[in-house]
């Protein structure tokens, strides 16, 4: 379906707009079945109804190009973080320039910085018994850094392993990753969230959770039994301390978890839920024309957990409470408020003002406004059907995903199926569905090539959300790039929301395969530049200290490195020799890093200015090896060596 859809594209990149329609409506119809007529139908009244939203927006001309261009010498303006998708990573580019800056190795293995063969990184990855890594893959949907009273305190980034149920936290002074926790008793861990603030001490401003959704649903606990019990299979919604990266509790609920979104005030997480069906196979997934959008009241969660109302599954030590729907029937002390929107939605986020979630359809061509207040009020018992917390829903186009927010109250939501960028106002919507005819809620629309995922706004996810540029992440890039063979690169539009129209400035190619990214302010991110030696406990802080030291089988290499020497040109070791080589870096000049890397045995890692690292391998190969830096370093960087004799 996509690549027909893809075909359509004429080649000067401008769309074929009638063709576009009918397959779109086509595809649309065969993705969701007959049940999708009704949505259909209401989606052409719409586009009848606003006829002013059309046209698609031109390209920005080519004489203003360069307004969005960073001069050699000059620096960006914000960072982007993105996932990595199952690269396993987090990838860090300069907006407006689209530079490529770093790559984060997180949950997968890099041989540029030894990530997943240092004894340091292998530590934080986690290991077996026999010294290997646990896991060797990851998969990384959701990046969030953390948040002081609504925005970025520029201390840390949380990013999701899919694949294992991993969460990771990176510090963002050194933009390394410094924690791992695995969360028990989930499948499919998607969307995750930081708090805004904390929600049950007014002294607290900062992030002290992180929540995280589970998407599949397994059986509880997971060990052999029950597997044809497809109807007790249940998700869990795990809230992880930032701190401690202890999972702190879980909440068992009804249906799934998809992304997560959490309020400005701290009192409540959402969740989008395409599952409500609880079907295994996707036809049953997709078979009620309303599914939901979860909220957890925090507060409550947690004076249920301190009250000790609380199971524990298998082996885990995690407190679970019970937030399924029937346990849940009374607002007054309810911990979840299920609210039905329409069919599959995808993703949830709130407005920069702390009022409106928007929940996209996926199946439905609506984005559903729930307001906050209104969800408050119905666990108050102040309301009473969670369906009463909706305010709008718009049609907005076909396959609508994610949603980011400007700084003037317009919406901005990828449209996966008709591959746009549509512009709508939220208050407008709000009028329009108490009945008002005379407000425009779409406002503009915009083509972007091919088919955007995910889609978000500098500094969207804060308060401070300023309104001047939103990423299309899209999920075919075609013929936008140089073939580069038959895995594409995926594209990173950039467009100007400043004004009232939406402009495409740039196409800027990424590596496969990121999900979500955020755009933060420079200013929002101090980092250094060197290290400092005294925080490596194992630090071979004087170059006199090196040496061969054994302990029966057990060797320990102490090293130290300035450039273009280390600290021993040469030592000895014996076969069979569990060997730790232990190399601290002396230069205390920023950007000054040393490799070191050893032929056969499979050892390569760095150490940045005033940093140590630790290997540890077998010497099981009697001969010479040239141990050498990695990382271009001086003028003698070819000859900053080492030789490893390894001794019958
Ligand atoms: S979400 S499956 Cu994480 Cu739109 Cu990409
Ligand atoms: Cu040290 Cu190259
Ligand atoms: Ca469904």
């Amino acid at each position: 379906m996509s690549q027909d859809r893809i075909k359509d594209q004429k080649h000067d990149g401008q769309p074929d707009v009638s063709r576009r329609k009918f397959l779109n409506t086509a595809a649309f119809a065969g993705l969701a079945g007959a049940s999708m007529t009704v949505g259909l139908s209401a989606c052409k009244q719409e586009e009848k109804a606003a006829p002013a939203a059309a046209p698609a927006s031109a390209p920005a001309a080519a004489s203003e190009a360069g307004k969005y261009e960073v001069a050699p010498g000059q620096l960006d303006t914000y960072y982007s973080f993105s996932s990595g998708g199952h690269s396993g990573n987090v990838r860090i580019y300069g907006l407006p320039s689209g530079r490529e800056l770093k790559c984060i190795p997180v949950f997968n293995t890099d041989c540029l910085v030894g990530w997943g063969i240092t004894n340091e990184s292998k530590a934080i990855i986690g290991t077996k018994p026999d010294g290997s890594l646990k896991y060797q893959t990851g998969d990384t949907h959701h990046v969030h850094p953390s948040y002081t009273d609504g925005t970025y305190d520029g201390k840390y980034l949380f990013v999701n392993d899919k694949i294992n149920s991993r969460l990771a936290r990176v510090r963002l002074d050194t933009m390394e990753c410094d924690k791992i926790t695995e969360l028990p008793n989930v499948q499919g861990f998607h969307g995750t969230f930081p708090d805004k603030r904390d929600p049950v001490d007014a002294s607290i401003n900062h992030t002290t959770r992180v929540f995280c959704g589970a998407e599949f649903s397994i059986p509880l606990p997971n060990n052999g039994h029950n597997i044809e019990k497809t109807a007790e299979y249940r998700s869990l919604f795990s809230c992880v301390d930032s701190e401690t990266m202890q999972v702190r509790w879980q909440v068992l609920i009804d249906g799934n978890c998809d992304l997560v979104a959490t309020s400005y005030d701290g009192k409540l997480a959402a969740t989008n839920q395409y599952n409500t069906e609880m079907g295994v196979h996707y036809p049953e997934m997709m078979s009620v024309e309303r599914d939901a959008c979860l909220f957890f009241n925090v507060a409550r969660i947690e004076e249920a957990v301190k009250a000790g109302k609380v199971t524990y599954i298998g082996d885990s030590k995690v407190p679970v409470v019970d937030g399924r729907k029937a346990a849940n029937a009374d607002p007054k002390t309810a911990l979840t408020c299920y609210v039905p929107i329409p069919k599959n939605p995808h993703g949830v986020n709130i407005s920069p003002d702390g009022k409106y979630y928007a929940c996209s359809g996926k199946l439905s061509p609506t984005a559903t406004v729930i307001e906050h207040e209104l969800v408050l009020k119905w666990f108050e018992g102040e309301i009473k059907e969670p369906r009463d917390t909706v305010v709008a829903e718009p049609e907005i186009g076909l396959g609508p995903l994610h949603t980011g927010f400007d700084n003037k109250g317009n919406a901005y939501t990828t449209l996966f199926l008709d591959s746009q960028i549509v512009k709508w106002n939220v208050e407008a919507a709000i009028k329009a569905y108490k009945g008002d005819k005379n407000v425009t809620v779409v406002l503009d629309r915009i083509d972007v090539h091919y088919q955007p995922g995910h889609g978000f706004t500098s500094m969207g996810e804060t308060k401070e959300a300023d309104g001047k540029f939103f990423i299309s992440d899209n999920k075919f890039s075609k013929d936008r790039f140089l073939p580069v063979g038959p895995l594409h690169p995926e594209t990173a539009q950039m467009i100007d929301i400043s004004g009232d129209k939406m402009k495409l400035v740039a196409d800027h190619s990424v590596l496969s395969e990121p999900h979500d990214s955020i755009v933060v302010r420079r200013d929002i991110i101090k980092t250094r530049q060197v290290y400092n030696m005294d925080e490596f406990p194992n630090a071979v802080k004087d170059p006199k200290d090196s040496g061969v030291f054994r302990d029966g089988k057990k060797v320990t290499v102490k090293l130290t490195g300035q450039a273009p020497a280390y600290s021993m040109p040469e030592f000895t070791v014996k076969k069979g020799d569990e060997v730790t080589i232990i190399l601290t870096n002396h230069d205390k000049v920023e950007d000054l890093t040393h490799g070191f890397a050893i032929p056969k045995h499979d050892i390569n890692f760095i150490v940045n200015p005033q940093e140590t690292k630790s290997v540890t391998f077998k010497a099981d190969k009697p001969g010479i090896y040239w141990c050498y830096c990695t990382h271009f370093c001086h003028a003698l960087h070819l000859e900053m060596r080492s030789r490893m004799i390894v001794e019958l």
